[in-house]
C-alpha cells in the first residue's frame, strides 16, 4: 500500500516567488518521509517558500515496502529523499545546497 498524502502549501507565505504552481508550470515534487523527521519538515518548508503548493508525500514509516523501494531508487536509507520532476535531488541538505547554488527554481520549473 502506498501511503501518499497531499500537503497543501501555506497561503500566508509571502516569500513565495513568482512561479505559480496553480499554473501547472512547476514540476511535481515527491518526498519519502517519516512522521518524526526534522529534516523532512525543513525540506517541506523550503519547497513551500519556493512556491510548491503540493508535495506527494510517501510515509515510509507507515509502509516498509515503500522504504525498501526508496532504498532501491536512491541507494539511501535516510529521509527525506526528494524527487523533482522524477529526478532524484537527495535529502534536505542537498535540497538546501541546490537552492543556494541557484538550481532549485530552474529544477522546479516545468519542462526542465
Ligand atoms: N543529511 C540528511 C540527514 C537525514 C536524516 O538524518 N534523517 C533522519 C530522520 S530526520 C533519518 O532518516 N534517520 C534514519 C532513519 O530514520 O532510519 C539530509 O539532509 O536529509
Amino acid at each position: 500500500m502506498v501511503a501518499a498524502f497531499r500537503v497543501p502549501g501555506s497561503d500566508s507565505d509571502k516569500r513565495a516567488p513568482a512561479a505559480r504552481p496553480e499554473d501547472n508550470r512547476m514540476n511535481p515534487v515527491r518526498m519519502y518521509t517519516t512522521q518524526v523527521c526534522p529534516y523532512c519538515v525543513r525540506a517541506k518548508a523550503l519547497l513551500r517558500q519556493r512556491g510548491v503548493a503540493e508535495i506527494e508525500e510517501i510515509r515510509v514509516d507507515l509502509d516498509p515496502s515503500q522504504r525498501e523501494h526508496m532504498v532501491h531508487l536512491t541507494g539511501r536509507r535516510t529521509v527525506p529523499q526528494i524527487f523533482i520532476g522524477g529526478r532524484h535531488v537527495g535529502g534536505c541538505d542537498e535540497l538546501i545546497a541546490l537552492d543556494q547554488a541557484g538550481g532549485l527554481m530552474p529544477m522546479l520549473a516545468a519542462g526542465r
